[in-house]
């Protein structure tokens, strides 16, 4: 066996000293910014099994920057989390080591190395062999990030506490599109960002500090994600402008070493907006050459420049229709010039008329994404993907998978899926997404004969044999040191690329991996995260919109707070067409919007009878009266007002569970999580009241268990006694308890309220509204005792009254007599009222109602 020693270095490796720590590592503040690439110290025993003959040195033989970075962090990650120092070195060593790099190097520089004769692209095998005698560890990848991404996989199986040896895998990834699309805007604003600004951009270009896109780039390659675009989809066209190019180049150079390919988003009227053409038809040669010069200049400055994403006819965006061509043509004219330089566009999919007739009962934004591409199917260049939303609307929380995916057989497509948490609670909820994806990515469309086709195989290309396709997530991070506002979220981002690599892995696998990694492998806290994150998209869905409503948010503002009837009665088409009597889109083929008929015989013959529809989408596809009977035996009417119950109740549980954890988690994050779940907690109440009693009032049909408008521990600030207080009305009426709330226009104000029930100890909760345009103070007395103060300084996203504002603080055991006067003082911020709803005195430890 040809293999070179270098006896030289082998003095260091034996004088390396080989180290397990035995000292338990501090629990020590921890911001999130290292999210699961924390390395932190193994205990004794897993250090140990870990550490068992795994070689002393890292060999590399390749120079290129991404197996440069395999070999930093393999040498980072073992000494963090086995307390071994690495020597890196260019030859192997005697003793053996742990080799890294491209299949074709290593086959050169260790011919008497086995490995299997194909690789796929970004594949990478992972495998231990007796090297001229000694033991060795190989990651071998088919290309320089491939190199990276076996790395990171020998690094999460050593902090899963995975045997290493004996080792002999081979991963491929699911499919070639691994990407993640960020809504930043050039002035460093995030549209649907919940986690600070830009870490891209800052006052109309890019950031001088590079640092938080580094450290971005190796959170994407420890999933495996290899492109990005970093701008809003709502493309500014100066992105185009060559002044950008080079600063767009800046980031492109931080971004490659992790194996990240860049690209933009663009504007289709560009050509005439920037390059001042007449027009910007896509057939016009003067359009066509001004889009190859511009990919052009762009592939000078960044010879691996990943290409373009497109948003065209949509939501305001100009497109192809303003000179009658189709999507395809517009796509293509960009495509070509993308074409030479190796480049793809994705054709964003979702493309819909917000200024549809809401009376004309047979319209249906769900229908759009089909009627709009499937015509188009075979017309679209070879480097052009249409990139489809999971579902139909958009990242509602329940939607049927897009019948899109089933209906471009000769088209590429990827699913686009949503990692910032638009619609889903913002980051300000914990809302796991992994089994809400599965759910698309694992329905059967049949439309593949007698084959299964998946939505992951669909999109993967497998299906219909395409050469391209795959996954895209809007991630959307941003400057907070957590990414994205709170800390449980990050396990989206992680969640989004271990499908994308691998869409089989199941929900489950994904959280427990997730949390080990964040959180470390103390099984409470491995058993208390996970259970939290797997409950949660159910839990947000019983509290929000269930039965396939959609979200029921405020879908003309802020997409974050409840607002019941924000989706009719306007063109944007979120409709869910309740009234006195029914509720529901009917979108039935016989007597509905025939948006069923676009699925396979298969499907829409489940979707198109109520009986067989699934109860979870039965509001989305059929319109049926409040009575009607889910396979449950429950009335629909009953469902809504229980689920609501118990998703409240959940998170209620939640707060509970994680606080059991403290010691177990580090201070910070302890401390942060503890405050998110708790905000949490409330805001969950207020969407329980709201929803329940807004279908209470339109139904007029009373909750079985009596719980519905019926809150007898509650005291309203309406019914209080107030001093410069004065009653206001709060819009969505639903969003405030009794019949409104109470403003201050004074300097400060009081509300005092009677207590009259039993004498002793009560949680007392205040519930009291937080916008954003000022930090107004609270007092809570009881008779002269002050039990708290607190400010309103929360930046929620409203400056109103409603439901994204209304808040809650609870204090907890406090000493009450019959008799005794509650009183809260209220004082003013700059627009901030220091508005008021109601108090809650409940038995100490009592769940809220
Ligand atoms: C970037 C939804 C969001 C918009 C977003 C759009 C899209 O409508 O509310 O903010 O625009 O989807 O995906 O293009």
């Amino acid at each position: 066996m040809n293999i070179k020693h270098r006896p030289h270095m082998m003095h260091r490796f034996l004088t390396v000293a080989f180290i397990v720590s035995l000292v338990p590592v501090a629990a020590g503040a921890e911001d999130g910014l290292a999210a699961w690439l924390r390395y932190a110290r193994l205990d004794a025993a897993a250090a140990q099994r870990a550490a068992q003959g795994l070689p002393m040195s890292v060999v590399t033989f390749e120079d290129s920057a991404p197996v440069q970075k395999a070999r930093d962090e393999l040498v980072k990650g073992i000494r963090g989390m086995l307390g071994r120092d690495l020597a890196t070195v260019s030859a192997l060593p005697r003793e053996g080591g742990i080799i890294a790099g491209t299949v074709a190097r290593l086959r050169q520089a260790v011919p008497g190395l086995s490995l299997a004769a194909t690789v796929p692209a970004d594949g990478y095998f992972l495998k231990t062999a007796t090297i001229g005698g000694a033991r060795c560890l190989v990651i071998a990848g088919e290309s320089d990030r491939a190199v990276l991404y076996g790395a990171f996989a020998v690094l999460r199986r050593i902090a899963l506490g995975h045997a290493l040896t004996p080792l002999d895998e081979r991963q491929e990834p699911a499919a070639p599109v691994r990407w993640v699309n960020e809504w930043n805007n050039i002035d460093g604003s995030i549209e649907r960002g919940y986690g600070g600004r830009s870490i891209f951009w800052d006052g109309g270009r890019i950031r001088d500090d590079l640092s938080r896109v580094n450290d971005y780039g190796r959170l994407l390659a420890s999933l495996g994600i290899n492109g990005i675009s970093i701008n809003n989809v709502n493309a500014n066209p100066l992105v185009l402008s060559s002044a950008f190019v080079p600063q767009v180049a800046r980031v492109a150079d931080v971004l490659r070493p992790w194996g990240v390919r860049l690209a933009l988003a663009v504007d289709f009227g560009s050509p005439q907006s920037l390059g001042k053409l007449p027009t910007y038809d896509p057939l016009d040669p003067s359009v066509i050459a001004w889009w190859k010069a511009r990919a052009d200049d762009l592939y000078l400055a960044i010879p691996d420049f990943g290409g373009f994403v497109l948003k065209a006819d949509s939501e305001g965006r100009v497109g192809p229709s303003a000179y009658g061509r189709s999507h395809a043509d517009a796509a293509n004219v960009v495509a070509r010039a993308l074409a030479p330089h190796g480049g793809v566009i994705f054709y964003r999919g979702f493309v819909y008329d917000h200024h549809m007739d809401w009376n004309n009962p047979k319209n249906d934004r769900a229908r759009a994404a089909y009627d709009n591409f499937h015509p188009l199917d075979g017309q679209f260049d070879a480097n052009a993907i249409v990139q489809i939303k999971h579902g139909p609307i958009d990242f509602q929380v329940r939607e049927p998978a897009s019948p899109l995916f089933g209906a471009l057989g000769k088209t590429n497509q990827a699913i686009e899926l949503q990692i910032t948490q638009e619609y889903m609670g913002q980051g300000r909820h914990t809302v796991f997404l992994v089994p809400m994806w599965k759910a698309a990515l694992d329905f059967d469309l049949h439309v593949g004969g007698a084959a299964p086709s998946p939505v992951k195989a669909l999109v993967s290309g497998k299906t219909f044999h395409r050469p391209t396709g795959g996954f895209v997530g809007v991630s959307n991070v941003g400057l907070n040191p957590n990414w994205y506002g709170n800390h449980l979220s990050q396990a989206n981002l992680y969640g989004f690329g271990r499908l994308a690599w691998n869409p089989d892995l199941t929900s489950q696998q994904i959280v427990d991996e997730w949390t080990r990694l964040t959180f470390g492998n103390d099984p409470l806290v491995v058993q208390t995260v996970t259970r939290i994150q797997l409950d949660s998209w159910p839990t947000y869905e019983n509290y929000t919109g269930p039965l396939g409503l959609q979200t029921l948010t405020d879908i003309v503002g802020n997409h974050y707070g409840v607002a019941v009837e924000a989706s009719e009665r306007n063109g944007w088409g979120q409709w869910h067409r309740a009234d006195d009597k029914a509720v529901g889109m009917d979108r039935s083929v016989a007597s509905g919007t025939g948006f069923v008929g676009q699925y396979s015989a298969a499907v829409s013959k489940v979707y198109e009878s109520v009986e067989s529809c699934p109860d979870d989408l039965l509001l989305f596809m059929h319109h049926v009266p409040y009575t009607h009977r889910l396979h449950s035996g429950k009335t629909v009417i009953q469902y809504i007002y229980d689920s609501h119950y118990a998703g409240a109740d959940a998170v209620e549980r939640y707060v509970g569970d994680w606080n059991a954890l403290r010691g177990r988690v580090d201070d910070q994050r302890f401390a942060e999580v503890a405050e998110q779940l708790t905000y949490q907690a409330g805001q969950a109440v207020v969407w329980r009241d709201a929803v329940s009693r807004w279908f209470h009032r339109a139904s007029g049909i009373a909750d079985a268990r009596g719980r519905v408008d019926h809150y007898p521990d509650r005291l309203e600030a309406e019914s209080a006694t107030l001093a410069g207080y004065a009653v206001t009305k709060v819009t969505p009426w639903e969003t405030a308890s009794g019949d409104g709330a109470v403003e201050c226009s004074a300097a400060s104000c009081t509300a005092t309220f009677q207590y009259t029930g039993a004498s002793g100890p009560r949680d007392i909760v205040v519930q009291y509204f937080d916008v954003n345009t000022g930090a107004a103070r609270f007092r809570l007395r009881v008779g002269d005792r002050v039990i708290g103060e607190w400010t309103g300084t929360d930046r929620v996203p409203t400056r109103r009254l409603d439901g994204s504002s209304s808040s809650r603080r609870t204090f907890r055991d406090v000493s009450l007599q019959k008799g005794d006067t509650i009183v809260i003082e209220g004082t003013p911020d700059a627009a901030e009222t220091a508005a008021l709803d109601y108090i809650e005195t409940l038995p100490a430890g009592r769940r809220q109602r």
